[in-house]
């Protein structure tokens, strides 16, 4: 069986400088992954489509990113079992805020993982441990990833308490 994709929307190109976060950790753990530009305001035909179609195309979980009034993520969710993961964007004047409330209180039945605002790694990681559940390749690399992070944390700590 082919390995699932993950499916990286973002409602505009101008969130991609900081959804680009996410693809470079699918590219460091070999995940496959789709890019693309839906809006679920500006293109909602596409978004049904794609959201509709994603468990047939192959795809194991779906990255929504979007700013001001963000329903992207929510729609998805609406046309799909696969679990969502919405990253709101700080792309507008209230710093994300609007998005943040727009992604995360989705109503009972439709559920929404959501990220910190511009929480573009965080997404990518939780959708490496979904998919990470029935691949013990990626199980391993995830874990070999958090020993790395607890190796530096302690290496920085014993540099640090050196210093009187
Ligand atoms: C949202 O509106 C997008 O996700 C983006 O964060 C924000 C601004 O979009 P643009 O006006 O830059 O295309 O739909």
């Amino acid at each position: 069986m082919d390995k699932l994709k993950v499916g990286l929307i973002m409602g505009s190109d101008s969130d991609y400088p900081v959804v680009k976060g996410a693809a470079a950790i699918f590219e460091s753990l070999n995940i496959p992954y789709e890019m693309r530009v839906l809006s679920a305001h500006r293109t909602p035909a596409q978004v049904t489509a794609f959201s509709s179609q994603a468990r047939d195309n192959g795809f194991g979980v779906i990255i929504a990113a979007a700013g001001k009034a963000a329903h992207l993520a929510g729609v998805i969710a609406a046309h799909t079992t696969l679990p969502v993961i919405g990253i709101p964007m700080k792309s507008s004047t209230f710093d994300g805020m609007d998005a943040l409330l727009s992604t995360v209180q989705m109503p009972k039945g439709i559920p929404v993982a959501t990220v910190a605002v511009d929480g573009a790694e965080n997404a990518a990681l939780l959708a490496a441990q979904i998919l990470a559940v029935y691949d013990k390749e990626l199980f391993e690399k995830l874990s070999a990833m958090r020993q790395k992070m607890t190796d530096d944390v302690l290496a920085k700590d014993a540099e640090l308490s050196k210093v009187r």
